[in-house]
């Protein structure tokens, strides 16, 4: 599989536990925020493609949903994207989050993706012991240790996705497995998916740092209309009119809240995010709206592109 040519190309994925840093990971190999990061686990639900370029080599990082035990059917579709990508890739990057509780990281967890998730592959594994950062030297080099004899993936690394550390070691280490000697994508395209999923996927990540509990988990984003017009008329805004989908009418009630306060700052923060991402200002409207158990209906996760 080992191979030397003068330019590398292929597919990378990157996949773990929920909250491992996975989507940091992706956003600091781009240097630019493509995937959405928040400190609750399950944020990402769908996969997103990245694409790393340089002068020696073009890699399509692919970010996954964490691995979890499926409660319901959206996670079903969740680890049932997780389980294609892995498909996809011509190599791994198994993240596993370095503990801060000093246990420095989850034995079990790590069985049961090597085990179950990546055997069957049978493709080259990279491990990255992400969170370094939290670690003492020593207690890296004792957990990267740990991996290496256990589990005897190609390589193991200890990076901090959050902080930078390990990047470029990583990308040096995943050119060997890459099979093109061409680029498959142009030297200025960042990913694959159109600008109105990331819109809709800012505004999924304002629920999620704004709101508590339940609310975050029960909430789809669905954009209604992105009807460009700055093209046609620099000084006019581009309109973008987005639903928010919650589950039941109390949630709905949180999401707006008083005198629509809530909603008006979800609004706001969204905004910001969403005019740097396009740049250009933008007219964003939100509305809220009751699916009942739109999480547990294959029909409606089918609508919302699951
Ligand atoms: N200390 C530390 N925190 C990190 C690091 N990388 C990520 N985090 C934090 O971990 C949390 C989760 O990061 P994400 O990138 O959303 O994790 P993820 O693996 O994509 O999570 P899911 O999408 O839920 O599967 C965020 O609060 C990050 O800031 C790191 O290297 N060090
Ligand atoms: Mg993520």
């Amino acid at each position: 599989m080992f191979k030397e040519t003068a330019f590398a190309c292929g597919y990378a994925a990157i996949v773990g536990p929920p909250n491992a840093g996975k989507s940091t990971l992706l956003n600091r190999l781009l240097d630019h925020k493509l995937s959405i990061v928040t400190p609750k686990p399950q944020t990402t639900r769908k996969k997103i493609t990245g694409i790393y370029h340089n002068n020696d080599c073009q890699i399509i990082f692919l970010d996954t949903p964490g691995i979890i035990d499926p409660m319901q059917e959206l996670h079903e579709s969740m680890l049932k994207t997780t389980r294609v990508t892995l498909k996809e890739a011509d190599v791994i990057v198994a993240m596993i989050p370095a503990s801060k509780r000093g246990d420095l990281f989850d034995r079990k967890f790590t069985d049961l993706l090597f085990r179950k998730w990546l055997h069957e592959t049978q493709k080259p594994v990279i491990v990255v012991l992400n969170k370094a950062d939290l670690l003492k030297k020593e207690a890296q080099e004792e957990t990267l240790k740990i991996i290496r004899d256990r589990w005897k993936p190609e390589k193991v690394m200890a990076v901090s996705a959050l902080l930078g550390a390990g990047i470029n070691d990583l990308v040096q280490s995943l050119l060997p497995f890459l099979p093109f000697d061409t680029p498959l994508y142009p030297a200025d395209i960042l990913s694959t998916a159109p600008e109105r999923f990331f819109v809709s996927e800012i505004i999924r990540e304002k629920v999620f740092l704004q709101y508590g509990q339940e609310i975050p988990y029960a909430t789809e984003v669905v954009i209604d209309e992105f009807r460009e017009q700055h093209e046609n008329d620099p000084l006019k805004k581009d309109v973008i009119r987005s639903s928010i989908v919650v589950e039941r009418d109390s949630q709905k009630h949180i999401l707006i809240g008083k005198k629509g306060m809530a909603l008006k700052k979800l609004g706001m923060a969204a905004r910001k995010d969403i005019e740097e991402l396009l740049g250009r200002p933008v007219f964003l409207e939100l509305f809220v709206k009751v699916r009942p158990d739109w999480r547990k209906k294959k029909s409606m996760l089918k609508s919302y592109g699951y």
